[in-house]
Formats: C-alpha cells, sequence, structure tokens
C-alpha cells in the first residue's frame, strides 16, 4: 500500500466521543484523509481489537491504511497496516520481527539524538512532535516549533508527518517545514463535523474519496 502522509487522522476515544471512533473514521475517510491511527492510551488490548477489526472493514478498498498505536497484539489480531511507536514502547527490530516486512513502521521522534540512533532501516515513516503544544497528549515533550520542526525533518533519512497542536492553518508553515503531511486528532475528532474538517484541508496527494 502507498504511503501518503499527507492528512494522517490519529483518533482518540474522548475526542471522538460525539459520533463514535468507527463513525469519526468513516467521515474523515470521506472527507478525505490518507492514514487512520487507532490510538487509546486506556483501553485494554481485547476491547481494541474489535474496534480495530471494525475499522480495517471500514477502510477496505480505500486506498487508506490502518496504522494501530503501540498495541503489537491488537494490530496483529486485526490485521492492520501498520504499528506506531513511541521511543519507550520497545524496539523498533522487535517490532519489525513480529509484523513482518511489508506491515507499515512508525516511530515518534522529538530529537536530534533520537533521530542519531534511529533504526531506519526497519521503519517506514516518523512522526515528528509534538510542533506546538497540545492538551492532547499528557505530558508530551516540548513542542518543537516550526523552526525545530524542520530541522528535525531536514535531517530524517525517512519520510516524517509532523504532529502536535496542528490546524488547517499551519498546511503552509509544516509543508515549507519539509514534513510530509500533518498528524491531527483535535482538528477533526474534536468538530462536530469530521467529514468537512477533514475536507478543509488540501488535499495534497490524498485522492478523492467522496464515493465513499
Ligand atoms: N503525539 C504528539 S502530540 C500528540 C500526539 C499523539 C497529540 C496531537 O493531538 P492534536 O489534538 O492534533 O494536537
Ligand atoms: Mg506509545
Amino acid at each position: 500500500m502507498r504511503l501518503d502522509l499527507s492528512l494522517y487522522l490519529v483518533t482518540d476515544p474522548e475526542l471522538c466521543a460525539a459520533l463514535g471512533v468507527e463513525q469519526t473514521v468513516r467521515a474523515a475517510v470521506r472527507g478525505g484523509v490518507s492514514v487512520v491511527q487507532l490510538r487509546d492510551k486506556h483501553a485494554a488490548d481485547a476491547e481494541m481489537i474489535p474496534l480495530a477489526r471494525r475499522l480495517k472493514a471500514a477502510l477496505a478498498g480505500s486506498g487508506v491504511p490502518l496504522i494501530i498505536n503501540d498495541r503489537l497484539e491488537v494490530a496483529l489480531a486485526s490485521r492492520a497496516d501498520g504499528l506506531h511507536i513511541g521511543q519507550d514502547d520497545g524496539e523498533v527490530a522487535d517490532a519489525r520481527a513480529a509484523l513482518g516486512p511489508d506491515a507499515i513502521l512508525g516511530l515518534s521522534v522529538q530529537t536530534h539524538e533520537q533521530l542519531a540512533r534511529l533504526d531506519a532501516g526497519r521503519l517506514d515513516y516518523l512522526g515528528l512532535g509534538p510542533v506546538f503544544a497540545t492538551a492532547t497528549k499528557q505530558d508530551h515533550a516540548a513542542p518543537l516549533g516550526v523552526d525545530g520542526l524542520a530541522a528535525l525533518a531536514a535531517a530524517s533519512p525517512l519520510p516524517t508527518v509532523a504532529i502536535g497542536g496542528l490546524k488547517v492553518e499551519h498546511v503552509e508553515a509544516v509543508r515549507r517545514a519539509g514534513a510530509g503531511g500533518l498528524a491531527v486528532v483535535s482538528a477533526i475528532c474534536g468538530t462536530p463535523d469530521p467529514e468537512a474538517a477533514a475536507r478543509a484541508f488540501p488535499p495534497g496527494r490524498r485522492r478523492d474519496l467522496r464515493h465513499r
């Protein structure tokens, strides 16, 4: 599956509560998001697996990959397209070995030191952030700002997606910083109309999925 990071939706069960995660994802895909990541810091794997399977079914034929945050077992059980891990979520090599060569594997990076010891050959993309402070992630690292983002993106050997406090008005700055796209939670999940919220972002390399 071609990896288009231009508009990367990360779900949050609380911010998606109005419609629920599944309906929010369906709407956001109609609006043109290019990647969906299922993220839930609190649910047990057993709770997440049925939802991940429903999302995988909902995305079938859309060209939009389903990536699971942090939970290898959920990714495997749902036959998701990939896994996204953070700096404290275990070894990239172990995740790659468990997922196999074809799965998408992403890693969150906040610093140049982390970039310097990157296991780049086993990864497909990097999430860079937070660009700005955000209430969505508790205890996030110090914000990079746009200049910090640009420095990390320039040093990255892999495609990148920026995250943290990003809204439509940041698209141009993120593009100029050299990142491959924007990952957002509240800019889509936290709105009454996630389809319209997604559609408000410029199309990038996204296909028009109006038919869905
Ligand atoms: N990682 C860094 S910031 C963040 C994550 C998961 C949350 C981004 O949420 P929002 O609402 O798009 O600022
Ligand atoms: Mg994590």
